[in-house]
């Protein structure tokens, strides 16, 4: 019995269909997903993955199909028969791609908007960072305190992001300072200043960054979100983690020759754990302020002084020395 090719195609169609599903959802491809953001990108990825797959598979399929069946065979020296124009063919070929396009761009966006993207806030529009960047804190603080201005445009916009705000507010700020070649993270409620950053589960977390040299990245491959970190302005991005766990975070802008080692920990802990070691942090920088005091006092090079914090903070001493240098060549 002969099988018609509309029951052939159906059941193609099918198969590809399936297997399409089967392998936007089990690529195995991602890191853990360890923030909401994560999740949403993760969907995103998933599903033009899922589309990809369909057409991949069907593009390759026609074309090894067609290429074994209509081969050139012995005694064959004739072309085919000129086949052109097939209007409702042509109208579908279009219409498919642009349904999926559109499709995409409006999931992709969604997803855009729903990690902050679109959030005025987001470091766009932030204002210049005026004062000198030789202390992060200082800077930071600087940045945070200017008063942005009061236009009749600024206030209502102010309004709107008053209003989305509420309703999705951070609930930890975190301001961080990129400089060749480390990552410095300040709490403003504590003061506290540490090369590791530890963030507490299921808050959302708000990083106001900006860098004190070039154009460094934020880049958590387990939160599938990257930020640029720019001299002179700040960027900012909102992460809300839901794994426990420690990630690596990685400089993602070539910066210099030491770019490859401008990495560190970004520690997800519970709500306890984080307050103890942010009670933790707040007694070892009062020690190390008093022995910074007795130190100061006896002959020391600045390479030597600046041992004990370069350590805590991740830097490597050679970086320092090379700073050091740099900025005293400089003066
Ligand atoms: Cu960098």
């Amino acid at each position: 019995m002969k099988i018609p090719s509309s029951i052939w195609t159906l059941l193609i169609g099918i198969v590809l269909t399936l297997v399409s599903l089967w392998y936007g959802q089990n690529h195995g491809l991602l890191p853990t997903a360890a923030s909401d953001e994560a999740v949403l990108i993760d969907g995103l990825f998933s599903a033009m993955l899922t589309v990809s797959v369909g057409i991949f598979l069907l593009v390759e399929g026609i074309l090894i199909y067609s290429a074994v069946k209509y081969r050139r065979r012995a005694s064959d020296n004739d072309d085919g028969p000129p086949i052109e124009g097939n209007v409702p063919l042509e109208i579908l070929w279009t219409a498919i791609p642009a349904i999926i396009v559109l499709g995409i761009s409006i999931y992709s966006f969604d997803v855009y908007n729903q990690i902050g993207g679109l959030n005025p806030h987001g470091g766009h529009e932030a204002p210049m960072i005026q004062e000198s960047m030789s202390m992060p804190g200082t800077a930071m603080a600087a940045t945070l305190s200017e008063k942005p201005s009061t236009t009749a445009a600024n206030l209502i916009a102010q309004v709107d992001a008053t209003q989305e705000q509420e309703a999705q507010a951070p609930q930890l700020i975190v301001n961080v300072a990129a400089l060749q070649y480390a990552w410095l993270f300040t709490y403003p409620d504590t003061g506290v200043t540490t090369g590791e950053l530890h963030i507490p589960i299921g808050q959302k977390v708000q990083m106001n960054m900006t860098a004190n040299d070039v154009i460094h990245a934020f880049w958590v491959p387990e939160f599938r979100l990257k930020q640029d970190v720019i001299p002179g302005r700040q960027t900012e991005i909102s992460i809300t983690p839901i794994k426990i766990g420690s990630y690596t975070l990685i400089c993602a802008e070539l910066c210099g020759p030491y770019h490859g080692a401008m990495q560190t920990q970004v520690v997800v802990e519970s709500q306890e754990a984080f307050d103890s070691w942010m009670q933790e942090q707040l007694v070892a920088s009062k020690e190390t302020l008093n022995q910074a005091v007795a130190i100061n006092s006896s002959d020391l090079s600045p390479d030597e002084f600046l041992a004990p914090y370069t350590k805590n903070m991740g830097i490597h001493s050679e970086m320092v020395h090379q700073i050091h240098h740099s900025s005293t060549a400089n003066d």
